[in-house]
This record gives C-alpha cells, sequence and structure tokens, in this order.
C-alpha cells in the first residue's frame, strides 16, 4: 500500500534521531555522517532497525546532508545507494510485522539563498534534484525534507522533489522559539505555501520538545487538510559535562506528543535527543488513539515570505498601482531600470492599507518575464505582502510564480481553450489562488447567466487539473456603464450568481465601471459597496484613493464586521493626513524601508547643506538602530535588516566620497578588523573613514577575520593600534581570542575595540587597552598615542 493510502486512515511511526545514536556509536565531531552509510553500514543498519523493532513504520535514510555542496556527484551516488541498501536490509532483519516504508531524508543545504546569502533558487533547486534522482535511482518509497528554517528553501526542495519523481512528499519545517521560521514565515504561511504546491504531508520537526509546539502544531490542525507530521526534540537540550542531553524521559516525551495525535496529527516520531525507547514508548500510546479523520478546510489562503492572508475574512484590498497602464512616468521608470520606483508603489500601497499587491510590467518591447521576474523578487525583499502575479504571457508567468517566495495570485485565466490549457496547469504546479475572468472565445457576455455558464465552465475545466474550487476566484468583469445602462447591474448580479452557485470567492477590478464619467471615484465608491453588500471577497483598487477607502472602511463599520466602527473612525482621521503620492522623503525612512535609490537621491541632497557627520549621527545610525530594534521585536525579518545595511552602504559611501581625506599621513600605523563569525562592518568603516580623515595610516582586513590573520597583520605592518569591532554577544569570545593572541605576539600594540554590545567593563576584562563607544572615541584614544 503507498503510504498516502495508509495515512488517510491510521497514525503513522516515524523515526528518531540518527544523529544520536550515530555519536554513541563513534562518530567524531567533524565526521560526515552520511559516509558512515558506507564505513560503517551495520551501526546504520542496527540504528534502522531498532526503530523498526520499536514499531517504526517509516524509517528515513542517513542522508540529512547528502547533497552536491558537500559531496561530488559519484560520492553522492554512492552515499545514496548504500544508505537505500542500510534501510532496506533493516526492513529484511526486522522483526516488526508493521507496513514499513523507507523515506529519503532531506535537510537543509547549509547555505542561505539569495538575497540572504549567496546560493541563488535555482540552483538550490539543482542540489535537491540531484538527492531527489538518486534516490528515485535506488528505490526510496517517499521523500521527506525536514528541518528546514527557511520557506525559499524550503519550496526549492519541494519543487526538486515533485519535478523528479512521482512519489509522495512529506515536508517538516522547524520553527523557532517565537513560532516562526529563521527567515519569518509563520505556520500558517507554511501550510499555503506547501499545500498549494501538492505535499502530501507537512508539519513540524527539530526546534523544541512537544509542549512548546503545541501552538504551532495548533495551526497546522486548524488551517491545513493534510495529514500533519509532529518529530520534536527530546526536549530542551542543555550540556551537561561536556555533553548535550535532553530534559524529557521517553514516558513524558510519547504522552506530550500523543496528546497532539489525539487532537488529530497523522505522523509522529522524534528529532535530536530520541532514540528507540522514545519511539517505543510513543508507539504504545499511539496504538490505542483512533485517528481523527482528515478534514478538508476550505481556506483560501494567499501567502508571502511571513504570513498568508485569508481571502473572505474581511474583503481583500489589491493594490492596483504598481501598472504601467496609461501611467507615463511608471513606463519611463521600469524601462530606464529604476526599480526604486516600483519599490516605492510597494511600499507606499502596504502603507495605505493594501492586503495584496498586483503587479503587472506589460510594456511593449520589454522583455516582460525578466522584468516581471527581477520585480517580484525585488518588492519581496521590501515588502511583505502576498502579491498578485498578473501578466497575460504564460511564460513570464511561470517564471514569476517559480520565484516567488509563497502562494500567489495569479491574474489570470479565462474561459478561453487557450488560456485554460496554459495557465491551469500552472496553478496546479505552483499553487496558487486564480483569477477566472469571465469571457472566452465569443467575447464578454452581456448578461450575467452567461458569465455564470462561462465561470462554471472554468470551474470544471480547474477542477479537472485537480485544482480546489477554494483557489479559483471569480471576476466576472466590471464594463463601462457610460457605455451600456445595465453594465454594472449585469456584473453584479454576476457577482451574486457565481457566489451562490458555486459557492467560490469574487473579485473586481473596480475602476473599469467609471469609464468615461466625470468625478470617477464616486461612482468606483458606490460600485464597489454594492459589489460587496453582493458577495465580492476581493477587489482591485487604488489605495490611495481616500473615496475607495473611506467606502470600504464604511461598509466594515455598516456591516458588523469586529472592530469596523473603530477602524472607519481611525481611517477618516487618518486620511486627512495622509500624503497622495508614495513618497518617501527623508532619508531616514529611505534606510528604513532599504530604498536604494532614492537614499542615494536623498542624501545627495542632503550633503548640500548638511554636514556629513551630523547625517551619519542624526539619520543613518538611528536609522540602522529602528531597523534592529524592528528585528529584535520580529517585526522586521533578515531581508529587511538586509536591505536597510544595503541603503545605510549607499549613503556612507556618499558621504565618504565627500570627506576630505588626511593629507601627508604622518600619524601612527593602524589596523582594524571586525572579529572572526561577526560580518557587521558599517560601524568599523565609519571608525576607519574618520581615522584617515584624521590622518592615521590605516589598514584594514575587512570582516570575520580571523585572531591569526590579524595578529600576522599587526606583526607585518608593525601596526601601533589595533581596533577591533564586535556587534553580536556570540562573537564577543573571538574579540577575547584576538586580544590575547596579539598580546602575546605584539605586546607594543595598543588595543582598541568597539560595537554595540561592548562596554568598559568588558573591554577591560578581556584586556584591551580602551573601549570606544563610537567612531570619534577612536580618533581621541588614537591620538592620545601618537
Ligand atoms: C545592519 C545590521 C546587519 C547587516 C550588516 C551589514 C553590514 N555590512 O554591516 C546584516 C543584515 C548583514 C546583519 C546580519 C546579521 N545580524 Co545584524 N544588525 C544590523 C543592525 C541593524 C545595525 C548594525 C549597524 O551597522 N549599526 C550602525 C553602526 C554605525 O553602529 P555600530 O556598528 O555599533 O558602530 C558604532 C560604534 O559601536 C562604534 N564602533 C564600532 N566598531 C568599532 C570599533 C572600534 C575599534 C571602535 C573604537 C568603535 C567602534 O563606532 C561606530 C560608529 O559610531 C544591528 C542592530 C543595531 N542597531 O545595532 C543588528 C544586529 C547587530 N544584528 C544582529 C543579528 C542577530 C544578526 C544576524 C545573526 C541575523 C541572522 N539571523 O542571520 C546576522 C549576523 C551574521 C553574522 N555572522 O555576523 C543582532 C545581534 C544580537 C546580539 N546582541 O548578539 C542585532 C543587535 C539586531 C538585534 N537587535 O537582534 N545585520
Amino acid at each position: 500500500m503507498k503510504i498516502t493510502e495508509y495515512i488517510k486512515n491510521n497514525t503513522v511511526i516515524l523515526d528518531g534521531g540518527m544523529g544520536t545514536l550515530l555519536q554513541a556509536s563513534g562518530l567524531k565531531a567533524g565526521e560526515l555522517p552520511e559516509e558512515w552509510n558506507i564505513t560503517n553500514p551495520e551501526v546504520v543498519r542496527g540504528i534502522h532497525k531498532s526503530y523498526l523493532d520499536a514499531g517504526s513504520n517509516v524509517i528515513s535514510t542517513n542522508t540529512f546532508g547528502a547533497n552536491g555542496l558537500k559531496f561530488s556527484l559519484d560520492q553522492l551516488d554512492k552515499i545514496i545507494a548504500a544508505s537505500v541498501e542500510n534501510a532496506r536490509r533493516a526492513i529484511v532483519e526486522s522483526n516488526g510485522s508493521q507496513p514499513k516504508w523507507i523515506a529519503l531524508d532531506i535537510g537543509p543545504t547549509g547555505k542561505m539563498l539569495k538575497p540572504l546569502g549567496n546560493l541563488d533558487f535555482e540552483d538550490a533547486v539543482k542540489v535537491f534534484a540531484e538527492t531527489v534522482r538518486l534516490g528515485v535511482k535506488y528505490g526510496v518509497d517517499l521523500i521527506f525534507i525536514e528541518t528546514m528554517a527557511d520557506s525559499y528553501e524550503t519550496k526549492a526542495a519541494l519543487l526538486a522533489a515533485k519535478e523528479n519523481s512521482d512519489l509522495p512528499v512529506f515536508v517538516s519545517n522547524a520553527y523557532g522559539e517565537d513560532g516562526k521560521l529563521m527567515t519569518g514565515a509563520d505556520p500558517k504561511a507554511m501550510i499555503a505555501l506547501l499545500e498549494g504546491m501538492g505535499a502530501d504531508a507537512i508539519g513540524v520537526n527539530c526546534s523544541l520538545g512537544p509542549r512548546a509546539l503545541y501552538p504551532i502544531i495548533d495551526d497546522y490542525l486548524k488551517y491545513s487538510s493534510l495529514p500533519i507530521i509532529l518529530k520534536p526534540n527530546a526536549g530542551l537540550p542543555r550540556g551537561e559535562q561536556g555533553k548535550t542531553v535532553y530534559d524529557l524521559s521517553p514516558i513524558c516525551f510519547a504522552s506530550q506528543v500523543s496528546t497532539l495525535v489525539e487532537k488529530g496529527v497523522r505522523a509522529v516520531g522524534g528529532c535530536c535527543g530520541t532514540t528507540p525507547e522514545y519511539i517505543d514508548a510513543l508507539n504504545s500510546l499511539v496504538k490505542d488513539i483512533y485517528p481523527l479523520p482528515l478534514e478538508k478546510k476550505n481556506i483560501t489562503l494567499v501567502s508571502s515570505y511571513t504570513h498568508a492572508h485569508e481571502i473572505g475574512e474581511c474583503p481583500t484590498l489589491i493594490g492596483e498601482r504598481i501598472n504601467p497602464t496609461g501611467k507615463p512616468k511608471f513606463r519611463e521608470a521600469v524601462k530606464s531600470g529604476n526599480i526604486d520606483y516600483i519599490l516605492r508603489e510597494a511600499i507606499g500601497q502596504q502603507d495605505r492599507g493594501a492586503h495584496v499587491l498586483d503587479v503587472n510590467l506589460g510594456i511593449p518591447g520589454l522583455d516582460e518575464t525578466m522584468v516581471l521576474t527581477d520585480v517580484v523578487c525585488r518588492i519581496q525583499e521590501i515588502c511583505d505582502l502576498p502579491l498578485q502575479i498578473d501578466t497575460a504571457n504564460p511564460a513570464s508567468m511561470e517564471s514569476a510564480l517559480r520565484r516567488y517566495n509563497g502562494k500567489a495570485m495569479i491574474n489570470s485565466v479565462n474561459g478561453k481553450a487557450d488560456s485554460m490549457r496554459e495557465v491551469l496547469p500552472l496553478v496546479k504546479k505552483y499553487g496558487g489562488v486564480v483569477v477566472c475572468l469571465t469571457l472566452d472565445e465569443n467575447g464578454i457576455p452581456d448578461t450575467a447567466e452567461g458569465r455564470f455558464a462561462i465561470a462554471k465552465k472554468i470551474y470544471d475545466e480547474a477542477l479537472n487539473y485537480g485544482i480546489e474550487p477554494k483557489d479559483l476566484i471569480f471576476d466576472p468583469l466590471a464594463m463601462a456603464v457610460s457605455a451600456d445602462k445595465n453594465a454594472a447591474r449585469e456584473t453584479l448580479l454576476a457577482v451574486k450568481y457565481i457566489r451562490e452557485r458555486l459557492g467560490c470567492h469574487m473579485s473586481l477590478g473596480i475602476s473599469n465601471v467609471s469609464f468615461g464619467l466625470p468625478r470617477r471615484e464616486i461612482i468606483n465608491a458606490n460600485f464597489f459597496t454594492l459589489a460587496l453588500s453582493n458577495g465580492l471577497s476581493a477587489a482591485i483598487i487604488n489605495p490611495y484613493s481616500d473615496e475607495m477607502m473611506l467606502a470600504y472602511q464604511s461598509y466594515l463599520a455598516l456591516s458588523g464586521e469586529e472592530g469596523g466602527v473603530l477602524s472607519y473612525i481611525s481611517s477618516v482621521t487618518e486620511s486627512a493626513d495622509k500624503v497622495q503620492t508614495a513618497c518617501v522623503d527623508n532619508l531616514k525612512d529611505a534606510i528604513i524601508k532599504g530604498l536604494r535609490d532614492r537614499t542615494s537621491e536623498l542624501i545627495k541632497e542632503a550633503l548640500k547643506h548638511r554636514q556629513p557627520m551630523e547625517i551619519l549621527n542624526e539619520d543613518i545610525i538611528p536609522a540602522l538602530d529602528t531597523v534592529g530594534k524592528g528585528y529584535e521585536e520580529k517585526k522586521i525579518y533578515l531581508p529587511g535588516l538586509l536591505m536597510s545595511a544595503e541603503a545605510a552602504g549607499v549613503a556612507f559611501e556618499a558621504i565618504k566620497e565627500i570627506m576630505p581625506k588626511g593629507e601627508g599621513v604622518t600619524k601612527c600605523r593602524v589596523v582594524l578588523a571586525t572579529v572572526k563569525g561577526d560580518i557587521h562592518d558599517i560601524g568599523k568603516n565609519i571608525v576607519k573613514m574618520l581615522l584617515e580623515n584624521y590622518g592615521f595610516a590605516v589598514t584594514d582586513l575587512g570582516k570575520d577575520v580571523s585572531p591569526e590573520k590579524i595578529a600576522d597583520a599587526v606583526l607585518s605592518l608593525d601596526a601601533d593600534i589595533l581596533g577591533l569591532s564586535a556587534l553580536m554577544t556570540t562573537t564577543l569570545p573571538a574579540m577575547e581570542e584576538t586580544v590575547k593572541l596579539v598580546r602575546k605576539c605584539a605586546p607594543k600594540c595598543k588595543i582598541m575595540v568597539g560595537g554595540a554590545v561592548l562596554n568598559d567593563a568588558y573591554a577591560k576584562e578581556i584586556g584591551a587597552d580602551y573601549y570606544g563607544k563610537d567612531a570619534m572615541d577612536a580618533i581621541k584614544f588614537s591620538n592620545s598615542i601618537h
């Protein structure tokens, strides 16, 4: 029986930790566990067998890190062949009579994907694809993607699994204590992404002990229709006599996990710290629990890399402004590669309250596939709203969907045979909520019934492709009332009919209705309200239109929406203050929002009438502080931090250019570095710039520099002063190590240290001569030496 059949009516028992047991059998630190498939097959087999004897239905191959970034293709082939053989032999030797399957275990690559790291998304897909193909070649029964802490990497792995096999795919993510993935996704965002792409079971592993995962599992059970996986650690790890130990006994672990089986979890096992004893205890408790039936949740979700937006919860506002139609300035900006212009539109619409942003870049003469894909990626660097990918070109649609980090809205498919044939497979493959336009080869029917007939045709065809009705959102097309007096009425009726008869969500591009009329906003706003009361779930609108936003707020207040009245009151007061254009007009905000081009314009302007150091201290550093605080409070995620740092870098470069260089160096030699393991260098670069301006001869060793390299440079340059920077608590030991080493080999060299995590007392404790709280302090101290 296939595991996807079995799991429908049974709880699947997975296995427990592999690494823990390999270490207990002698795997040394630094040794690659995957190599043990070949060098110590009897150990690996023994571990698999002990899990099978404890009751596991699924054993995962010892291939967590088996990928082309760590091994040559030839080595990889041998490792995966041996790992599957080990699992197979263990099954033959095991005693249990339970059904058994071999899962190809796939863990993260260990590299961050762009823009956070250097690994390109498509390269990540290729890396996972190699492993998947070998798993298929050697005959595994399913693929188990696990311990993924980044949504984008999870997508790359799932895509590779789907494109290179027909096997069932289980996907499990590792959440932090804040209930989110390292790169920001919450459970609902992951559910949207993974269900959309067709994973067969999804869930949570590693991270924390079972109890700490309860709220996350609650979300999985609430929003997902798939079987849910839970593979927690054996509690919280702590160090004891040089060893890592976990605080839950097998019995406690099993009882905490089985509580969640009673609530509906469908596949359970253990991660770090668990052993066959844990699985044995778990199996005995779970055996007698009757599995709850799997339920279709019928919740329509679109998502970004941080969160999911639920369509139907309250009406969804889709911002229409990233669209060149009728906007010569927009076209110009895109043609000249001024992406910041578009990014500002994204941020502006988000600030105005849009929930989703439509992205359309259909400009004649432009390579739409390239530009659309690029813009979709760039918007996701600075804005975490879900996007609606809007294009009539299937190749552009596919390229953008592939790269999109989440489950997008897709605009659009229509009732023409060609359109359905081209678009629906993309919706099925990449996931998405697709906007279905009620037009076909014969055009747009005049009547509501005619449009309903096309809607039904698309609905049936989508079902044939395996797309669920919840992922269809119908747009019965608003036509100009100035051309046909019945136009608005028939569209409103079509909204009602399709909503009532097919049960699907409805969307409309509103503004077409007022074409050719004066004071269009008034017609638009009233039409919008009428459509909402006929069952509209989403609308493409201009979030800068006060009339539209107030119509929306009034509707919420009048329809009894929770908090609707309060929200109306605050929006009425706010709308008076809001500017009409998406304009970020001060340097600090431009850096906070991560807008590089805008930062470049604003810094040039600022430098005309303000002092560089004043700009640095009043705008650039406070902007980074704001972003850092947002990051700490989990309001901003790593991509946002990175974009702000890059924008700050742009401002800093402009300042550096105009600062006078210290003429005729007469002062002493200074070596600067950010310590090993730390890549923060903005502060150190400021220190360097000032030292140079004050006439010191500075050698900058860069960031993430080892103690040895720093000591070598101090010696070979015969430096008088060493300046070390560290920004993280975790890199303070590296600073201490460096100070000690330099003290030993160059006792005459004075050492100053700085960086936000340091203070005077700590500097003394590690044996530095001086702690500088800012760059001016670095000058004060250096001047005192020379
Ligand atoms: C920008 C930034 C980044 C950028 C860095 C880009 C770059 N090229 O530097 C990026 C996005 C890459 C980044 C990555 C990470 N970051 Co960061 N980052 C920041 C942020 C927002 C600003 C730092 C900064 O540049 N400040 C402005 C400069 C001018 O200030 P400064 O460095 O303190 O320098 C001044 C003084 O301290 C002094 N000084 C500095 N060096 C020296 C040296 C000498 C000799 C002297 C005398 C004086 C001196 O003079 C400077 C000028 O006045 C801070 C938050 C914050 N507000 O500090 C977090 C922060 C430092 N990052 C943090 C973290 C956790 C990370 C990551 C681990 C995130 C992750 N999950 O991957 C990674 C780290 C990767 C690594 N291995 O280093 C944490 C550190 C927590 C801690 N206490 O340990 C912080 C505090 C954010 C937070 N609140 O959680 N980060």
